[in-house]
């Protein structure tokens, strides 16, 4: 059993309507973890933890961008509906950080530290503990917990409140090892005890 503490915050990964089944770069399956997200947040937040909600927020010619030397399609262009969080995310209205990532033109962010407040938010509160669930796991929920580690935080990762893309066979499974490696713990719901 892991106990939450005051030390330990949540960070939900891009949960956005372009990363979900209809959107324009969809993670299969991506609407299916978020009741079990939306159980991981009320916990933390109704235990007084803060809740970090990363978004990938691009401006229209962004550099990750097929034709603008990326190899994404256009998504999660800032203020478009494809940007905006996914209907059924459970979105507390206090004690919730959202973190924009990405959001100059010419330099892209997988990572939720990457050119963000994110650490600075989180050592403002004495957060040593890190948990990280949303999409996609061998993208933006690798890099974040990749980041999260080598920034000094122990990283728990939800295992079943993540969904990866798998591009190219195999990148979850490897996504999954390199995080292990590094040093991170995967754990579910039934691992965590609020009091
Ligand atoms: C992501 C591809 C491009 C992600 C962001 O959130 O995993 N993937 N931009
Ligand atoms: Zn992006």
């Amino acid at each position: 059993m892991l106990k939450i503490t005051p030390l330990d915050a949540l960070i939900v990964v891009d949960m956005q309507n372009d990363f979900m089944p209809n959107g324009v770069l969809p993670v299969k399956d991506g609407d299916k973890i978020i009741p079990r997200l939306n159980d991981y947040i009320k916990m933390f937040f109704s235990n007084g933890n803060p809740v970090f909600f990363t978004r990938d927020w691009h401006p229209e010619n962004h550099i990750s961008f097929k034709g603008y030397g990326g190899i994404w399609p256009p998504h999660c262009v800032k203020e478009t509906e494809g940007a905006k969080f996914h209907k059924d995310l459970f979105i507390p209205l206090d004690n919730k950080f959202i973190i924009s990532k990405g959001t100059s033109e010419d330099f892209d962010a997988y990572s939720g530290f990457q050119g963000t407040l994110l650490d600075n938010l989180l050592k403002e509160r004495g957060i040593k503990r890190v948990f990280v669930g949303g999409v996609a796991t061998d993208y933006c929920v690798k890099n974040t917990v990749l980041g999260a580690l080598n920034l000094g935080y122990q990283a728990f990762v939800l295992e079943d409140g993540i969904k990866g893309v798998n591009l190219k066979e195999g990148d979850v499974e490897r996504a999954v090892d390199e995080m292990l490696s590094k040093g991170a713990t995967f754990i579910k719901i039934s691992d965590i005890k609020i009091k």
